[in-house]
């Protein structure tokens, strides 16, 4: 036995072999560009350069497996896009003039032409299409090589699954490795389609087992199974790229295999004698399990990307944290097209879908599949000393006022995060004008206040630090620093009492690269100690190179600051009366600490460890860990809303990203000792993807978002709970008829709730907006227009007193 599969791998082997030697012989890529255009008052796409310069909706020609690029360049202000629905593949959208967008497909070899057309299908039927012919390969002879009559059927369809990258997304129990959690389970697969055929529920073109199980690879959005992991699954979920990658043996290889699943016999692949075939190459797959090449402008383009929109949730060096760890030894099996369908798609556990969203191509999505295939590149350290030569005093603390300069209510003011335009509003909650816009730093992603309220403490992802007087008549930035290339987090000290009075005397940084914390001098901002996380896990005592620095909270009963390092898993007490040599006590928790609150009293602090879909309840006023409490999956509270449950008595509750739940932790051991530290209800959402909660004491309702819900309108929906009747969701609607909703606000009174819009700039009317909404009778009362991404919004009265 062992002899014939060693035949077997040895007949692979040189199937592999004969594939590499046929890829030196393909034909070589070629690319078009395509403009828009008007022609006697209708819009066309234009060729531009070759051949085709000046052809209006120019027919294009390639070979049958050929790589060929598509660049669309926007001539006009319209939205534009060339789509070949056949074979599901496009650009992305382009909107303004000048625009670019490029695809890069390998040309099918089973058609004689290829249709294009535009992706508003609006200005397709005034004429924006064309063809694409496709002729017989003319590349170099294929190696002739010795073909396989006798390889296991399975041993074939399993390679082929590796090759596909298909166990990124499937399970499949018999397959070691088939463990994805994207879309079907494939166990039973064979037994299920048939089922499926008998009673009518499939409604493809198929008569058999095999047929569908063939469409469903090469035509995967003929018929949408029901049965994702989490839930329906829905067109476009499954590259339909996949099936080129396979040889006409391996496709029959992986049909016979699943249609004999879970428990019939495998048919054997009948393989006739004489030359292999051809294999077209797919523009993105170096074959799985070898590390792809990147050209000097992709790599540097994907290192961006991937801190930009990536390394807050997998971390700088990919080890995982609220997403999963992406080093080579994980993604190396997955493949260039498996990674590359999940970064498109995205995840039920919240991750985005990228390319769904049009923020990837898909020549950017596989661009940075095969940029996580190689090891990450370490960024550079930032000493105190080069903290030191960032800091800029814009005015020195003599030259500002001694008293506020406005007759605003400054301490009704709303900070409000403008994440794309890298600003901040400093929006008056009486009037609603904006008092003033200043620049912050890249991707601003949270503002905190001083003790007495006065100064604004902004953090951008980029880890500048901006300081904001907001007694001056038009609030402005009175100091910048410099503590880190990655931060989330930035608190004060706030703390008053028989220990000193220490309100408005320094400032934190909590970096996620390099992983530390910096304190710094909260007048000046005046870098004064910088302090490693780099530490050992709480519960294997492994060293980490990257614990990353999550939330940040002030004490208002002790001199201390609570300090989350993500990926040891503890929650560091610093006491910071003597700054320069604070005391740190490490208090072992859970992983991956993320962000959350107080609870009613202040005393105990309640922070979402959400990879472990946990809540640590940490006691500031003992130091130590009070209780873990379990949730669904992925707590995402934001900072967490407090209010007095009719049954269970003072809760603090949290949403989730990948569950439609609130979920209320009892946080009142004297009065509710029997609930104290339990989750003790659960309210049902409409849908996941929440990122935060908010309510007010003297509010009757508890709101919730679900910004990251993949369905458009639960995205851009809100949810408000009644404190009397918490069982089920009062009211949810949608807040704007475009982009998404997130993180909501009160108003210093408490009378008012602040939502954000995410819209998009490129479209007029649609920039993003906050709306107000009267808390009392949840009627709309006022729209803040064309703000660029408003995300968080931070009411300086709320912010300080740690109301929520
Ligand atoms: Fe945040 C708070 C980290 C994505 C908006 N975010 C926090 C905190 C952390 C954090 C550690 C708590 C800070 C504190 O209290 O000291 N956020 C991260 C990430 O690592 C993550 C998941 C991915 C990333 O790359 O940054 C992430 N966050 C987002 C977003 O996508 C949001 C919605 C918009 C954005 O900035 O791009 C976003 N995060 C916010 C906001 C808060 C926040 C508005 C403050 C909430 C509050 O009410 O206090």
């Amino acid at each position: 036995m062992k002899l014939v599969k060693f035949g077997a791998f040895l007949l692979l082997l040189a199937a592999v072999l004969a594939a590499c030697g046929n890829r030196e012989s393909r034909p070589s890529t070629k690319e078009y560009v395509l403009t828009t255009a008007l022609e006697n008052g209708n819009p066309v796409f234009l060729g531009v350069g070759d051949e085709i310069n000046g052809l209006v909706n120019p027919r294009l020609s390639a070979e049958a497996g050929q790589v060929i690029t598509i660049t669309l360049v926007n001539g006009g202000e319209g939205r534009h896009q060339i789509v070949f629905p056949a074979i599901k593949v496009e650009t992305a959208t382009v909107s303004q003039k000048g625009e670019s967008a490029s695809v890069t497909f390998t040309v099918p070899g089973n058609l004689e032409e290829l249709e294009y057309e535009d992706g508003n299908s609006a200005y397709t039927a005034l004429g924006m299409k064309g063809v694409l012919a496709i002729s017989e390969a003319q590349s170099a002879p294929v190696a002739q090589q010795p073909a396989d009559p006798v390889l296991y059927t399975k041993e074939l369809a399993v390679s082929s699954f590796q090759k596909g990258g298909c166990l990124a997304c499937h399970t499949i129990s018999e397959v070691p490795g088939a463990v994805g959690t994207i879309g079907p389970d494939l166990s039973e697969i064979g037994k299920l389609a048939s089922q499926r055929i008998e009673t009518g529920e499939y409604t493809g073109m198929a008569k058999t087992t095999e047929a569908y199980l063939l469409e469903s690879i090469q035509s995967p959005d003929a018929f949408v199974s029901p049965d994702c992991l989490t839930g329906p699954c829905t067109k476009g979920l499954m590259p339909a790229s996949v099936s080129e990658i396979f040889s006409e043996n391996e496709l029959k290889a992986v049909v016979n295999y699943l249609a004999a699943l879970p428990d019939g016999e495998i048919k054997p692949v009948e393989v006739a004698a004489g030359p292999v075939e051809a294999q077209p190459e797919v523009a993105v797959a170096a074959p799985v399990g070898e590390t792809p090449e990147l050209t000097e402008e992709e790599f540097s383009w994907a290192k961006q990307t991937f801190f930009e929109r990536c390394a807050g949730c997998h971390g700088t060096l990919r080890k995982g944290a609220t997403g999963p760890a992406l080093t080579p030894d994980k993604t190396l099996p997955k493949g260039t097209v498996g990674l590359a369908a999940i970064i498109y798609n995205g995840t039920s556990r919240g991750m985005p879908g990228w390319g769904t969203q049009g923020i990837l191509t898909d020549a950017q999505t596989k661009t940075m599949a095969k940029y996580l295939q190689n090891d990450p590149p370490a960024p550079p350290e930032l000493s105190l000393q080069e903290m030191k030569e960032s800091w800029q005093l814009i005015t020195p603390v003599e030259q500002r006022p001694t008293s506020p300069q406005t007759t605003r209510d400054w301490e009704n003011y709303f900070i409000v995060t403008l994440r794309d335009a890298g600003q901040v509003a400093i929006i008056d909650g009486d009037t609603y004008e904006i008092v003033s816009t200043v620049d912050s730093g890249y991707a601003v992603h949270i503002t905190r206040m001083s003790a007495s309220g006065r100064y604004a403490y902004v953090t951008g992802r980029d880890g500048r630090l901006a300081l904001i007087d907001l007694w001056m008549e038009k609030p402005e930035v009175v100091a910048r620093v410099q503590t880190c290339y990655d931060a989330r987090s930035v608190e004060v000290s706030k703390y008053e009492g028989p220990e000193g009075d220490f309100r408005d005397k320094y400032a934190v940084t909590g970096c996620y690269w390099p992983p530390h914390f910096a304190i710094l001098d909260g007048q000046t901002l005046e870098p004064m100690k910088v302090v490693s996380t780099r530490s050992y896990t709480y519960d294997t005592g492994e060293f980490h190179t990257e614990p990353r620095v999550a939330a940040i909270l002030a004490s208002h009963f002790k001199p201390e600051w609570i300090v989350n390092v993500k990926e040891t898993g503890q929650v560091w007490i610093v006491n910071y009366t003597d700054p320069m040599n604070p005391t740190i006590k490490m208090i072992e928790a859970a992983l991956f600490l993320h962000d959350g609150g107080w609870e009613s009293t202040k005393r105990y602090f309640m922070v979402a460890a959400n990879q472990s879909n946990k809540i640590a309840v940490i006691d500031s006023q003992e130091g130590d860990l009070e209780a873990l409490v379990d949730t669904p999956a992925v707590p995402h509270p934001g900072r967490g809303a407090n209010w007095i449950d009719p049954e269970f008595g003072p809760v603090w509750s949290s949403p989730h990203l990948g569950d439609p739940a609130v979920v209320s932790v009892a946080t009142d051991p004297l009065g509710h000792a029997d609930n104290a530290w339990k989750s003790v209800r659960v309210t049902p959402l409409p849908g996941a993807g929440s990122l935060f909660i908010k309510t007010h004491p003297d509010s009757k309702w508890i709101w919730v978002d679900m910004t990251l819900n993949s369905d458009p309108v639960l995205a851009r929906t809100i949810c408000v709970i009644a404190k009397d009747n918490p069982a089920e969701v009062s009211k949810c609607w949608e807040v704007s008829t475009y982009g998404r909703t997130v993180h909501m606000e009160y108003n210093k009174q408490g009378t008012e709730v602040w939502i954000s819009v995410w819209g998009d700039a490129a479209i007029a009317g649609e920039t993003g907006e906050i709306v107000i909404y009267d808390d009392a009778t949840l009627e709309e009362k006022a729209r803040i227009k064309d703000l660029i991404t408003p995300t968080g919004k931070f009411n300086v009265f709320n912010t300080v007193n740690d109301i929520y």
